[in-house]
């Protein structure tokens, strides 16, 4: 029977977190404090949206769940690893994330740091332990394709030209491009890690790869929409800082009504490449929708 939206990504959040726990064990050891904090800031809530991503693609071709919530804490490590960085003083210098203290301030700025380098070397461990595929050429890909989503042409590329834009005025397509690279490519790299767990064909991919790229900016843009709309507390952050920062955003280029409409578009868009998956893209198709009308 097919599940209902709200019950696959409950699922997908208890499969995600169980997985975390497990794969980050407490210590007794004197270094236990990285873990604490390991564990504090992957466990702090969070939608989960991209391990749902990784755990809805992987379904889509019968992935076994003792192969995907693995892949899914991965991804779920990287992301908590980019905030918890990313609130750092040297950063956006944030004090709260998940409606609770970020790391630095619940811990120490040294502990952060290093959390954040556990936290994203455990995601390589993971993905090239046997456990997470039995072929060696999957992980390989897993591994191969997780490094170009997030290094210096993805994601931490898309954070230094974040900071750049703090002194340069960004038009639409430069936009585009650092949110692709920003959040844009982990998000990217969660559908592409279904596809690559389940062998899916080079046209599958194509359309997988298609329907992420456009929900990663709807979702870029219903951020900045809540950015300036949502309270701290819906957002459990800090909002309005890029506002307050003068920094461009969809919203500012776009205006309101424009970037909705665009979102809008975008969802459409993305939904059209599932066709070929039929019903059972049906989760995704919801997914694509959620990620636009969220409140947080
Ligand atoms: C490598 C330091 C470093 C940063 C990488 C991705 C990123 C750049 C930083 C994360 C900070 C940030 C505000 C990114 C914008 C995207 C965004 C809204 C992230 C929050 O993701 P959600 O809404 O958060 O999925 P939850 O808490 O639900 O997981």
């Amino acid at each position: 029977m097919l599940k209902s939206f709200d019950e696959a990504i409950t699922e997908a959040q208890r499969l995600t977190d169980a997985a975390l726990r497990r794969l980050i064990p407490e210590s007794e050891a004197p270094e236990a404090r990285v873990f604490e904090a390991m564990r504090y800031s992957t466990l702090a809530g969070g939608k989960r949206l991209r391990p749902f991503l990784v755990i809805a693609c992987a379904d889509l071709f019968n992935v076994s769940r003792e192969c995907s919530e693995r892949v899914a804490a991965a991804v779920e490590m990287v992301h908590t690893y980019s905030l918890i960085h990313d609130d750092l003083p040297a950063m956006d210098d944030d004090d709260l994330r998940r409606g609770m203290p970020t790391c630095h301030k619940q811990f120490d700025e040294a502990t952060a740091i290093l959390a954040g380098d556990a936290l994203l070397t455990l995601a390589f461990e993971v993905l090239a332990e046997d456990k997470t595929h039995r072929q060696a050429e999957v992980r390989s890909e897993l591994v191969l394709e997780m490094a170009k989503a997030i290094g210096a042409r993805g994601m931490v590329g898309g954070q230094m030209l974040d900071i750049w834009a703090e002194t340069h005025a960004l038009d639409v397509p430069e936009i585009t491009r650092l949110q692709r690279m920003k959040t844009g490519a982990l998000i990217a790299y969660s559908c592409a890690a279904g596809a690559i767990l389940g062998r899916a064909d080079e046209h599958q991919r194509q359309l997988l790869s298609a329907y992420a790229n456009n929900i990663g900016l709807a979702f870029q843009i219903a951020d900045d929409l809540l950015d300036i709309s949502a309270t701290p507390e819906e957002m459990g952050k800090a909002t309005g800082k890029d506002a307050d920062a003068g920094k461009a955003t969809f919203v500012s280029l776009l205006g309101v009504e424009r970037a909705r409409d665009q979102a809008m578009i975008l969802v459409d868009q993305a939904t059209k490449y599932l066709e070929i998956f039929g019903e059972k893209g049906n989760i995704l198709r919801d997914l694509a929708k959620f990620v636009v009308e969220r409140r947080s």
